[in-house]
């Protein structure tokens, strides 16, 4: 299993320690950037590995559902946006991967987790895409989502990961932006193009909501990771922003969100929601949802036909290593 964050492995703190802690803190308290070479405390940098390394395979796996697309797309403009789109998800992983071996440990190893099953990574794409409605669902919906999160994250107490984010939410606004241009015009177009977009909102609307985890009750890393500044909001406050930024949206378009108990609080001035079903979000997690076994397929497939690209390119750098030994 990918290393644990529980209690039970950290060794009791020195004084020492806990000076160190208390500065570490204050830093953070005072608005700072943790950096690489600063001292951390052991949970926090496993806090972090856990949280990035899943945040960066979510990106590679998330490639696949609309990549499944790029073959079909009705046209050439939604092609090449498609691809670009798809591009952009593979270059946030990258980020995301660097951005997590400052903490000490390498890309293979990470890799490794996510080919062999250990690792999680986001619940959403586990669920297939049945129409090209689903791409234009996903950007608005499953991309405007990430942005409600990582506009935040863009703000995390460790400086590579916050600024990873800046640049990764410039190119999400993109994404959110395509999809809802592309909704807009299926939701405005033929019966059947709106049909086709509305059955694609009602299969996705509820697993967007299960993407900002368990609900805080049941959440056991969100106290290490409020407290050091890593999360801003807990996954209930980040859920109802993106609920209530959505329902106006989907609203001006003329579709509906599939939950009867939808509602707008006078008082609270929020759009209230129905029960969110966490037997489907837990099987997903866990590895039983209608797409895990095909996403680690697939991702295992592209890294075996991979290998002789990562040959090469090893074999060019260390090529170029000793011409530059040679000539020192
Ligand atoms: N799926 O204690 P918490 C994108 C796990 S956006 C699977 O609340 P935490 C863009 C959690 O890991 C998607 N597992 O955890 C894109 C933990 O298990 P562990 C990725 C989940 O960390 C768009 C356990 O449940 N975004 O890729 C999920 O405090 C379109 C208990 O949960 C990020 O990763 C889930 N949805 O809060 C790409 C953002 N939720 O590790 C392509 C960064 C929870 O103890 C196409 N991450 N779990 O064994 C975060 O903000 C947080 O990690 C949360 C979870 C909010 C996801």
């Amino acid at each position: 299993m990918q290393d644990t964050v529980r209690g039970s492995d950290a060794a009791p703190p020195t004084s020492e320690d806990a000076g160190r802690l208390a500065e570490f803190e204050a830093r953070i308290a005072n608005g700072e950037s943790i950096e690489p070479k600063d001292w951390m405390p052991e949970r926090y940098r496993k806090q972090l590995v856990r949280m990035m390394s899943q945040h960066a395979h979510s990106e590679i796996v998330g490639m696949l559902p609309e990549g499944n697309w790029i073959t079909r797309a009705p046209s050439l403009r939604r092609k090449m946006i498609l691809l670009a789109k798809v591009q952009d998800e593979a270059g946030h992983g990258l980020y995301i991967y660097c951005g997590t071996e400052t903490l000490g440990v390498s890309r293979d190893e990470l890799v490794d987790q996510l080919l062999t099953g250990k690792a999680k990574y986001s619940s959403i794409f586990n669920y297939p895409t049945l129409s090209y409605a689903d791409v234009g669902v996903i950007g608005w919906l499953v991309d405007g989502a990430a942005i409600v999160n990582q506009t935040v994250l863009a703000k995390a107490s460790y400086g590579p990961y916050a600024r990873a984010m800046v640049r990764i939410c410039k190119e999400e606004n993109f994404h959110k932006r395509q999809g809802y241009e592309l909704v807009a015009h299926l939701a405005n177009g033929t019966p059947a193009q709106r049909a086709m977009v509305q059955d694609a909102v009602n299969r996705w609307w509820w697993p967007s909501l299960m993407m900002f985890g368990p609900h805080d009750k049941d959440s056991p890393n969100s106290d290490d990771l409020l407290r050091w500044r890593v999360k801003r909001f807990t996954n209930d406050e980040l859920r109802q922003r993106f609920v209530n930024l959505t329902v106006p949206q989907a609203r001006a378009v003329g579709l509906t969100l599939p939950d009867p108990d939808l509602r707008y609080d006078e008082e609270t001035k929020n759009w209230e929601f129905g029960p969110i079903d966490w037997s489907e979000f837990w099987a997903v997690v866990r590895g039983d949802g209608p797409c895990n076994r095909e996403r680690l397929a697939a991702r295992n497939k592209a890294h075996a036909e991979g290998a002789w690209v990562r040959e090469a390119a090893a074999a060019y750098a260390a090529k170029h290593s000793r011409q530059e030994m040679a000539a020192d």
